[in-house]
């Protein structure tokens, strides 16, 4: 009983989304937001309960998001979301309020902190002011990879979720490039100028508030990686090095939770497309600006191609 009142307590201290602070823009009002009363789905007699996260890994598609909130799910004070929520990137979703985003977060104890992955928030433009609104202390994750890998793995994917459906795929030449040039139409390719993205984050949230995971090195050697998100968001540090073995076969890294071994799922380690030489040299040619740009944004530089 005593945990469950101090459940419940907590959640009356986390909860008040409502911003004190005015709304940088004065958008539009934010949806039906959770009132006092509103504890019908908020606590379990055993001695869980939910609570909106104070912690959103925000994306990039491709850059290893579920690697990363898998790793995090290895530490003790760290509940997270199964399901990627897309609460304030889709409208359907958002306009059902905050009651409903919290009913779509995992049952935690009082001592843990509740994250959600949703890869698309961080190229909606939306998104970052909505999620300031709701809290202006969160912390975000951004886990990014070289921006010519993410495109690859971008179109593998849809090309394989194409090719399951029977539809119609283009060859990754003809997407990439029309007319000998690169082709900006294609959104894939934008979603890896991260630097524009980027800008649209800070305009509503400080860097102090935004923790890089560089998702190449979270692939080649994962331990180092996390110890610098369990100290960016001043976690106990739990998470150790016999928590990773190398898969020989896959090639990368498998997870050791409690003698449990589990492995990402066969399509996060997925062959990319041969291309031509020719358009992958074009291709890192073009990012070699737009990556520029992004380090002086966030001061820091990444080993990209
Ligand atoms: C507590 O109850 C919730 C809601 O039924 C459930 O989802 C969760 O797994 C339970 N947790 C534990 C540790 O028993
Ligand atoms: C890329 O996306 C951003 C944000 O959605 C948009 O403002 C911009 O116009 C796009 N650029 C191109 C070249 O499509
Ligand atoms: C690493 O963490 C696991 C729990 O996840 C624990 O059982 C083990 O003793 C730890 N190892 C070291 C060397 O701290
Ligand atoms: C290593 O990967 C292979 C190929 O996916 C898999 O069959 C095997 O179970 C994995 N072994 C361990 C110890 O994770
Ligand atoms: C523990 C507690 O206060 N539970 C209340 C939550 O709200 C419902 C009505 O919405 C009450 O019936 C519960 O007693």
């Amino acid at each position: 009983m005593a945990a469950l009142l101090l459940g419940l307590l907590l959640f009356a201290m986390q909860s008040p989304p409502i911003p004190s602070r005015p709304v940088v823009d004065g958008g539009p009002p934010f949806p039906p937001t959770l009132s006092p009363t509103d504890n019908g789905t908020t606590s379990h007699p055993n001695g869980t309960f939910q609570q909106l996260p104070q912690i959103i890994i925000i994306g990039v598609r491709k850059g290893g998001t579920r690697a990363l909130i898998e790793m995090l799910s290895l530490h003790s004070a760290v509940a997270a979301a199964q399901n990627e929520v897309h609460f304030f990137d889709w409208e359907s979703h958002f306009q059902k309020g905050l009651p409903w985003y919290l009913s779509q977060m995992p049952y935690a104890f009082p001592n843990q902190l509740t994250v959600e992955k949703t890869p698309a928030y961080f190229t909606s433009s939306k998104v970052p002011r909505r999620i300031h609104q709701m809290n202006p202390d969160i912390k975000l994750l951004l886990i990014l990879r070289d921006p010519t890998e993410r495109v690859l793995s971008d179109y593998t994917q849809v090309f394989y979720n194409r090719l399951q459906k029977h539809k119609r795929y283009q060859p990754i030449e003809s997407v990439l490039v029309k007319d000998g040039e690169i082709n900006l139409g294609y959104k894939a390719l934008n979603r890896s100028l991260y630097y524009i993205h980027m800008q649209n984050w800070l305009q509503y949230l400080p860097m102090e508030s935004i923790h890089i995971v560089d998702g190449d090195e979270l692939i080649r050697d994962p331990f180092p990686e996390m110890i610098k998100v369990e100290r960016f968001l001043k976690l106990e540090p739990q998470i150790n090095a016999s928590n990773f073995y190398f898969n020989k076969t896959k090639g990368f890294y498998c997870l050791r939770d409690h003698g449990r071994e589990r492995c990402l799922h066969d399509s996060k380690g997925r062959a990319h497309p041969h291309v031509a030489p020719a358009i992958l040299q074009k291709l890192y040619q073009f990012f070699h600006e737009p990556n520029k740009k992004f380090f002086e944004l966030v001061g820091r530089t990444f080993n990209w191609k």
